[in-house]
């Protein structure tokens, strides 16, 4: 027998165009049974080049149906015992490498001329006629080996991944061999998903690198099926998969990875739990870590440890009574076309909160059950899409959290559905409101009958969340991305924030726009009273707006609101003691119709002023309300612009939640707060984050107050009383200017103070204001001008990687206020040489009314109503 030396195979393999390595074989499973020399050594050729010709299918890209030439390389181990041509170096006893070599490649590529080169159908057609040529040779002079180890590397394979290969051990037996071991490889599939729960990391894909083997416990069963694994169909689907994917973590990804790959193997090679095979999982996030090179999770999977995810499993049934023990995040949708909509829509959430009430029965609704609403969206409004004659519908969405079960919550929607339709003022039938659970936790259920469950609409009184229309509908989505953007949506494993901006929306962006509605005050006295929630006050007026950032300006047609100041305060700094009267109020008022809304205060925030008590503040601010609420019944009922009068919004100007309380009542339909429910004495000192004992009274009361009434409430940023803290410096690492993180920071802690947790007020009622002229420097001032609308961006705040969060003010409407101010006089006497009374700023306000106008304010704020001259020319050019 013809044998070689180690050197001379790598001159022939040279020479021969092959080409050899020594890399190391890795087996980690083969272990010797006995100890046997034959066992422990092996014999290597390592990445031999061939070319073979291989069918379509199997290769990228795909041509036609001829079989196309493809390089492969293939390893081969070979048991033998070498000791006696170690012992010896005796030639004889070694295997002649290049017989190997030459027989695999003539018979593989079909070299030799006489014979027309074979075509094969894919890896394992190639592996297997391998086993043929080495374990059953046809020609005596090729070396007749027991067993072999073969690996076949496709070096071009299908999009994505670096290599794909087939390797399997196989062992003569008789006139014929059986396969001990079988694997598939995909190598370095390297896909862009969004994982990982750094703030950055939620922001940009990140590459992530995955290798999969597919192990076959019983590779014979397998062999014989002949269903060969169509890799370019499995590397096709992982990548499309994994890029849609957007998990929090690596762990749940290389989960989501191995069930994949589970149920490509079902869906392609049938009856796969006859072979059971086994998925090994590696995914390395190679960007995460800035001083380790990767990082990486590696699970192994087989079908037993996903049965309950098996497609034929996949939904659930009710869970069990345990549930109850919990406490259930869950995310509620809200809509209503008919009737006073606003209206329906509080009521439903004020049933919600109370569901004792609306369902008694024990069985269902049990006696220790609670439910909170812990958080709430924007409100919309839909354009009719297609029949535009229909009335818009209003739409919102809610977090809660409660003990209730999925199937009593269910009865409890339904049953507020019914309650809220069946009032006479809430009128029109069952379907005044639609309250539609659309997550349970990250519950996948679905109560009808399995023949049912096709079907998206018909819903027909059966529970399925997540709700099956979720993800095609932007009247959902919009208000979920509000509450919770990064909620992964548990079977189509993307955030909802993902789920949003694939919708295919119009050119500018949606066909929603955010609202804002005025309940009517006084109650009018025929509002019902339900049960035992407050009674729910109808709506006197709302606002649409078009949410604006400073990318996209809004191009609403809509007109900057006007909010008309009335100063019911003998030593208001801006008009004296001019309207401290109810007749020259009711005429300013007349004269203001062109404003929006009017804006009343018995207590003059600025510096130095003396302070009032409630009382005094209540009787300057009560009667005046009064007197504009009942003009018309009043002496002057003839008066031109009276019905304009009456109905006029009114915001009361107060930080005391008894002023804000009596004034509601007398007719005020929003609160307009510059302490942010905080109070005068709470300095917000950013280095603690502290809140004093009064300062959360205040909080509490004045939350409470606005939740009963449901009125609209406008926060300010400030410091506290003295407003003398005019620092930001600690602000100074973001890429915008310090005040701008600053109002983002510290009004965003009290907004989210306000409209979170248990008790919090609805997210659709508040309007923000970055408190220009509230201690700030003049610069700062212009800057917040200047930059307003980049207040409530949507985008990363916070310093260090851990801190960042979301900025809490996004998607807020602002108020703007300028009027006046201070910083306008020291402008004025800065550049001109000018001192100025506040009277005297009127021009300088103008400037910038036009600039908060430019700058999307939802609403400006001014003492001379003669800037709504300003703001329409404002509008005409940017809005
Ligand atoms: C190995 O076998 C081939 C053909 O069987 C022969 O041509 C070659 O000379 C042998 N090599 C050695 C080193 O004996
Ligand atoms: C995938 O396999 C390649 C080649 O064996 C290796 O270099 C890489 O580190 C592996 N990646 C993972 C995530 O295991
Ligand atoms: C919805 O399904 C129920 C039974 O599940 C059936 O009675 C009803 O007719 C269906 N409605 C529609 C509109 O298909
Ligand atoms: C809304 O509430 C949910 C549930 O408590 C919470 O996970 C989420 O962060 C909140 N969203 C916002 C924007 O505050
Ligand atoms: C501004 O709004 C547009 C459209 O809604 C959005 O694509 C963009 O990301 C927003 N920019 C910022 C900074 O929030
Ligand atoms: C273009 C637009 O949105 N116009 C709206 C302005 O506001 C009024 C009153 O809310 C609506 O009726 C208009 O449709």
């Amino acid at each position: 027998m013809n044998t070689t030396t180690f050197g001379q195979i790598l001159e022939a393999g040279r020479t021969a165009g092959i080409c050899f390595a020594i890399i190391s074989w890795s087996n980690p499973s083969s272990s010797p049974p006995k100890f046997n020399m034959s066992d422990l050594d092996l014999i290597r050729v390592n990445d031999l080049l061939v070319t073979v010709l291989l069918h379509p299918g199997s290769r990228w890209p795909p041509k036609g149906s001829k079989p196309t030439a493809q390089p492969v390389h293939i390893s081969l181990a070979i048991p033998h015992d070498i000791s006696g041509a170690a012992k010896f170096d005796d030639l004889s006893q070694s295997i002649n490498y290049s017989t190997l070599a030459s027989t695999l490649r003539t018979c593989l590529e079909g070299s030799d001329n006489s014979t027309e080169q074979p075509a094969f159908e894919s890896l394992e057609h190639i592996l297997f006629r391998c086993f043929d040529l080495l374990l059953l040779p046809s020609s005596t002079s090729s070396p007749r080996l027991p067993s072999a180890q073969i690996r076949i590397v496709q070096l071009k394979p299908p999009l994505h991944c670096k290599t794909l290969a087939v390797e399997a051990k196989a062992t003569r037996d008789g006139a014929s061999w059986s396969l001990t071991q079988f694997r598939h490889i995909v190598n370095n599939l390297e896909c862009q998903p969004i994982v990982g729960v750094n703030p950055a990391e939620r922001l940009e894909r990140q590459t992530v690198r995955i290798n999969i083997t597919i192990d076959t416990p019983m590779p014979d069963a397998f062999r014989l099926q002949k269903h060969w694994l169509d890799f370019r169909a499995l590397t096709r689907r992982l990548h499309k998969k994994v890029d849609e994917t957007s998990y929090l973590t690596l762990e749940a990804l290389v989960s989501f990875v191995a069930i994949e790959t589970l149920w490509h193997l079902q869906s392609s090679s049938g009856d796969i739990a006859g072979y059971d095979p086994k998925v090994n999982v590696r995914a390395a996030k190679p960007c995460a870590l800035v001083f380790a090179d990767s990082s990486e999770v590696e699970i192994t999977r087989r079908f037993e440890h996903y049965q309950m995810n098996l497609p034929s499993e996949l939904e659930l049934s009710e869970p069990s009574s345990s549930l109850s023990e919990d406490i259930h995040s869950i995310a509620i949708a809200l809509g209503s076309n008919v009737g006073d909509r606003f209206q329906n829509i509080e009521l439903a959430l004020r049933l919600l909160e109370d569901p004792s009430s609306v369902v008694t029965d024990r069985s269902v609704i049990s006696e220790n059950a609670f439910l909170h609403v812990v958080n709430t969206s924007f409100i919309y409004e839909s354009a009719p899409m297609y029949v535009t004659d229909q009335a818009s519908f209003i739409n919102c969405a809610c977090m809660i959290e409660t003990n209730i079960p999925p199937q009593s919550l269910l009865q409890l929607t339904q049953a507020i559905e019914v309650a809220v339709g069946r009032q006479p003022t809430f009128r029109n039938g069952p379907r005044v409101i639609d309250l539609d659970i659309i997550l349970y936790d990250t519950l996948r259920l679905d109560t009808r009958a399995p023949e049912d469950q096709q079907s998206l609409d018909n819903l027909s009184g059966h529970l399925v969340i997540p709700h099956p229309r979720l993800s095609e509908r932007e009247f959902v989505l919009r208000p979920l991305v509000d509450m919770i953007p990064e909620y992964v949506h548990p079977s189509l494993h993307k955030t909802l924030h993902a789920l949003l901006s694939k919708l295919e929306l119009g050119a500018d962006g949606s066909s929603m726009d955010k609202v804002i509605a005025f309940p009517r005050y006084p109650l009018p006295t025929d509002t019902p009273s339900f049960l035992g929630v407050d009674p729910v006050p109808p709506t006197l007026t709302y606002w649409k707006y078009r949410e604006s950032n400073s990318t996209r300006k809004s191009r609403s047609k809509n007109k900057t609101r006007l909010m008309a100041t009335l100063n019911a305060t003998p030593d208001s700094f801006s008009d004296g003691s001019m309207h401290n009267t109810i007749p020259t109020a009711l005429a300013y008022v007349r004269q203001a119709a062109s404003a929006d809304i009017i804006d009343i205060g018995g207590y003059s925030t600025r510096p130095g002023a003396t302070s009032v008590s409630v009382n005094e503040e209540t009787d300057r601010v009560v009667p005046i309300i009064q007197a504009l609420r009942s003009v018309s019944s009043a002496i002057n009922v003839d008066h031109e612009g009276d019905q304009v009068v009456q109905e006029m919004p009114i915001s009361v100007d107060t930080f005391r939640w008894e002023v804000a309380e009596k004034a509601i009542l007398a007719g005020a339909n929003c609160i307009n707060d510059v302490y942010a429910f905080t109070g005068p004495q709470n300095y917000f000192d950013p280095q603690t984050g502290s809140n004093t004992e009064q300062a959360t009274e205040y909080m509490r009361r004045m939350k409470a107050v606005a939740r009963k009434f449901a009125v609209p409430a406008i926060l300010m940023h400030s410091r506290g009383d003295a407003g003398m803290n005019k620092d930001y410096s600690v602000y100074d690492y973001s890429d915008d200017a310090a005040v701008i993180e600053g109002v983002r920071a510290e009004l965003g802690m009290k907004v989210d103070a306000i409209t979170k947790g248990k008790g919090g007020i609805r997210r659709w009622n508040v309007i923000v204001d970055p408190g220009i002229g509230f201690s700030k420097k003049v610069e700062d001032n212009l800057e917040l001008l200047r930059h307003g609308a980049s207040v409530t961006d949507d985008k990363l705040i916070g310093k260090g990687f851990q801190e960042r969060k979301r900025n809490p003010l996004v998607g807020f409407p602002q108020l703007i206020g300028t009027s006046r101010k201070s910083f306008l006089g020291v402008i004025l006497s800065d550049t001109r040489g000018k001192s100025t009374d506040p009277k005297d700023r009127v021009w300088a306000t103008a400037g910038a009314v036009a600039c908060a106008v430019q700058q999307g304010a939802l609403i400006v704020r001014v003492h001379d109503v003669e800037m709504s001259d300003v703001v329409a020319v404002a509008d005409a050019l940017w809005r």
